[in-house]
């Protein structure tokens, strides 16, 4: 019988320790999908972060580095540096790279370091309890929002990958999501993109993906789903922010 869907070898054994319906899974398999399509799963260097998408590092079966919170670019930045030929990547979440690790998201990509960084945005900092973070939405209830964010005195959601998108080191930025099998197959081709950017020594790749987090949400599996299509999909810019020219022959 033909063999039509199999788990990735970009995969270790370890089975997801996630919340049911957390999409990290979800993210994770299509980045090691795309490592196991690039044939680059040996050469790969992942640098895992602070929170639960640190777990990552558990998951993957390419080598990893483990940073501090909100470091995981400055340390791509070395690693890539010192090892070239190797293909290095973050995965980070919006906890970590939008609030501690602001400044290594805008320099890294300012530098043009030549790395593939992947951001998943729950709104909120999940592992410590779903505290507001950047990226909450204005009026999101939180755990430490709890009459909902206030533009006023919280000031305004950011959305990074459109920061990002207007600095010149990037050349390749997409904000996608994970909420449907049509888009799921669409954030996989732009992680894709992201990877071949990074093989081809174009310049800093950023894939924003959205992410669920039913238990901080305090919302079932399936209307976390719903609640991340209506009211994060509306206030992200989504698709493809940036195609450098060098990137468009890609
Ligand atoms: C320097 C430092 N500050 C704070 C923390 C506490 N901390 C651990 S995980 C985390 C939030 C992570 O949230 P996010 O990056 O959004 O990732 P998620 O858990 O949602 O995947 C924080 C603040 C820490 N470990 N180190
Ligand atoms: S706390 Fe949120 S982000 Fe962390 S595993 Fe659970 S659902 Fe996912």
């Amino acid at each position: 019988m033909e063999k039509i869907f199999g788990r990735s070898k970009g995969l270790t054994d370890v089975p997801f320790s996630f919340c049911p319906g957390c999409t990290h899974g979800i993210i994770m398999r299509l980045i090691a999908e795309v490592l196991e399509e690039l044939d680059i799963i040996e050469d790969t260097i992942g640098i895992s972060p602070v929170g639960c998408a640190g777990f990552c590092q558990d998951f993957f079966s390419c080598d990893f580095v483990g940073a501090a919170h909100g470091r995981a670019q400055a340390v791509g930045t070395g690693v890539k540096r010192a090892l070239p030929d190797k293909i290095v990547f973050t995965y980070q979440g919006d906890g970590d790279i939008a609030a501690i690790g602001t400044q290594h998201a805008i320099h890294s990509a300012a530098r043009g370091e030549k790395i593939t960084s992947i951001m998943v945005n729950n709104a909120i900092f999940g592992m410590t309890g779903g505290q507001m973070a950047p990226t909450t939405l204005e009026g999101m209830k939180t755990s430490t929002s709890p009459y909902g964010r206030n533009i006023g005195t919280n000031g305004y959601p950011i959305d990074l990958p459109k920061l990002i998108a207007n600095l010149e080191g990037a050349v390749y930025v997409a904000s996608v999501s994970v909420d449907s099998p049509k888009n799921i197959n669409q954030a996989k081709k732009a992680i894709k993109k992201a990877f071949q950017v990074q093989q081809a020594g174009l310049g800093f790749a950023f894939v924003s993906v959205l992410s669920t987090c039913p238990t901080n949400w305090g919302l079932s599996p399936s209307d976390s789903l719903k609640w991340l299509r209506e009211n994060m999909m509306p206030v992200y810019e989504m698709g493809e922010l940036k195609v450098a020219e060098e990137v468009k022959s890609l």
